[in-house]
This record gives C-alpha cells, structure tokens and sequence, in this order.
C-alpha cells in the first residue's frame, strides 16, 4: 500500500480566476496551460495499519496548518478506496514553493496519482484529473502532458482537464520563469479569487471576454502560431491582474522587479519576440522560442531584480515512479 507519483507544474496560457463552487472547486471560466518540464513534485504515500494518524512532511517540513487540506484529499481518497489505513506523505519540489510558482499544481497532482495507486484504486486520467481538481483547481491539467484545457464543466463529474496537443506537438516552446528578490505572497490564491469574484465590478467583464480567449488561445497552440498565442496570453493575465487589483482591498501582486521584466520583455521584443505572463505572486514567466532562450536567459539575468531563472519545455502529465522517498 505505498506508491511514488511525480507531477510537472503547470503554467497557465488562459487563467484559472474564480471558483462558482468553493467546497468542489469548480472554476466559473475553462482555462489552459502548459505542463512544464522540469518543474517538479515528487511524492510518496504509504497507507499502513502502523500509523496512528495522518503525517505529511514537505520539502523536509512538518505541514502547516494552511496545508491541512493534505490531509482532507487523503481522507477523500481513504474513503473511495473503502480503507482505513492512516497514511505517511513525503514529498518534496525541486522549486520554490509558494511563490506563485503553481507548487500546488504539481503538488495535489502528485499526491493524487500517488495516493490512489496506494490505496488500490484503478483510475482513469480523466478520474485523477477530477480527484485532483478537488484538492487544487489547477491540479487537474498537471496530469496530463503539453498544452491542456481544464473544461469548466457543468457539475464535479464533467469539470476536469484534457489534452489539447501533446509535448512533442511544439517542441520549441520555452517557459522561463523568473523568480523575483521580493518573492512575497501577500495573499493566497484561494482567498484571492474568492476576493475577486465577490467584490470586482470588472470581474463580469472578465468572464465574458474569456470563450474568445479560449478559442484564440486552442487555434494558436494547434499551429503553433508564437505571435499568437503570446500576445493572448500576455493580454489574458493583465486582465485577470485588472479584476484582482479592482477587487477591494485591492489585490497587488506586482512588486517593482515585476514591473521592471514587464517593461523589458516588451522593449525586447523589437529583436528578440517575447511574452510574459503572471500568476497570484510577484514573478513572472517569459514565454519565447528555443532559439532565443539563451539571449532571453543572459538578459533576465542582468536585470536587477531578478534572482533565479528555470528554462521550462513542454513536459509530461503526472506517472508513477518507482524511487520511493522512504523506505
Ligand atoms: C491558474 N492560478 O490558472 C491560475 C492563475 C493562479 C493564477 O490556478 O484554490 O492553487 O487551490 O483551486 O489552483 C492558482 O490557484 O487554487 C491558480 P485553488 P490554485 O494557474
């Protein structure tokens, strides 16, 4: 009853802002994103009569208390399997978590696909993506590979992730994300949209733009059109940040360095064509082609504020692994 399970984070093209459900997290729009290779979570669960209660320890740390929903998707999971077994999770990212840089994505990905092996359970992709779903909304397009829509669906059973085009589809495609010096979070995504949705007069203006989005972003990924599917996807996050930043008290994630690699990106473009995209923190992803992902990475990097950069492409959806991190 132990399983390994690892899951690549994902970047969302067409963002994932507001929940019409909060307790099943169903989104009010669909959403798309790229699976990102090399952005990974690995993670491990044993369920074991030995146990006496739930543990988890990630990236090395005892769960706080603002992870306890862990422990409510492994309760979820215990219950569909007909077991009783308390479990043990280890999991660990091999990138900064919290930071906007989408940790629960791979994160409930992972422990989904682990924790059902564990348990027993024989699921589909489209199940893990549901179950997923139900930890973190963004979790439910990690399981799959390449470029992925999360279909709003009309109730839990039809609200999961698909694959639209496969990694091998746009090879070239390079995510950088850019991990800012004031790489705070002042507020979580969960409360954040709850905020939004609620209190944003341009939050209806949002939903109503979003099918055409959809629709610009899916023909851009199947031809691989760069130019296309860049500049929408620039477009899509500024208008999510516009509903965030009207919501009262307004939400800013922004901190100078991102405004600075804003600026940049656009100014570069005249020679070198890039986009940036921004999720619920202060970093940002800069979207170009394989043949300028150097130059891009000797650029971000002069720039004072920022810190790191990781070169994402296409990547896998979430598997099974066989290197347990504990015996
Ligand atoms: C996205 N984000 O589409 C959007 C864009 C952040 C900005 O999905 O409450 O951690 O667990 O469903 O999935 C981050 O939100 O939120 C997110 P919950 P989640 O990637």
């Amino acid at each position: 009853m132990k399983a390994t399970a690892k899951a690549n984070a994902n970047i969302a093209l067409v963002k994932y802002w507001g929940k019409r459900d909060e307790a099943l997290i169903l989104p009010y729009n669909s959403s798309m994103s790229m699976t990102c290779d090399g952005m990974e979570t690995v993670t491990t669960v044993e369920f074991s009569e030995n146990y006496d209660k739930d543990t988890a320890v990630i990236n090395g740390e005892e769960l706080s208390s603002d992870q306890k929903r862990v422990y409510a998707h492994i309760g979820m999971i215990r219950k569909m399997a007909g077991i009783k077994e308390k479990a043990k999770i280890v999991s660990k990212s091999n990138f900064p978590v919290a930071a906007g840089l989408a940790s629960s994505a791979s994160g409930f990905a992972a422990l989904t696909v682990a924790a059902g092996a564990a348990a027993g359970l024989k699921l589909s992709e489209r199940e893990l993506s549901i179950i997923a779903r139900q930890g973190s909304g963004s979790a439910c397009r990690s399981i799959f590979g390449g470029f992925v829509e999360w279909k709003k669906g009309t109730k839990s059973s039809d609200s999961y992730a698909e694959q639209i085009a496969g990694k091998d589809h746009w090879k070239d495609f390079r995510m950088i994300a850019t991990i800012v010096k004031e790489a705070r979070k002042a507020v979580s995504s969960r409360s954040g949209m709850s905020l939004t949705v609620r209190t944003s007069p341009y939050y209806s203006g949002w939903l109503s733009s979003i099918e055409e989005d959809l629709k610009g972003m899916r023909e851009g990924i199947l031809c691989k059109d760069f130019t296309a599917v860049g500049a929408l996807a620039e477009y899509n996050a500024l208008k999510m940040h516009c509903t965030m930043m009207t919501s009262r008290p307004p939400i800013i994630y922004w901190t100078p360095p991102t405004v600075e690699i804003m600026n940049a990106v656009r100014e570069w473009r005249k020679d070198v064509e890039s986009y940036f995209t921004i999720d619920a923190g202060p970093n940002v992803k800069v979207m170009c082609l394989r043949k300028d992902e150097k130059e891009l990475h000797q650029r971000l990097s002069g720039l004072e504020g920022v810190v790191k950069t990781i070169s994402c492409a296409p990547g896998d959806g979430a598997s099974i692994s066989k290197k347990h991190l504990f015996d």
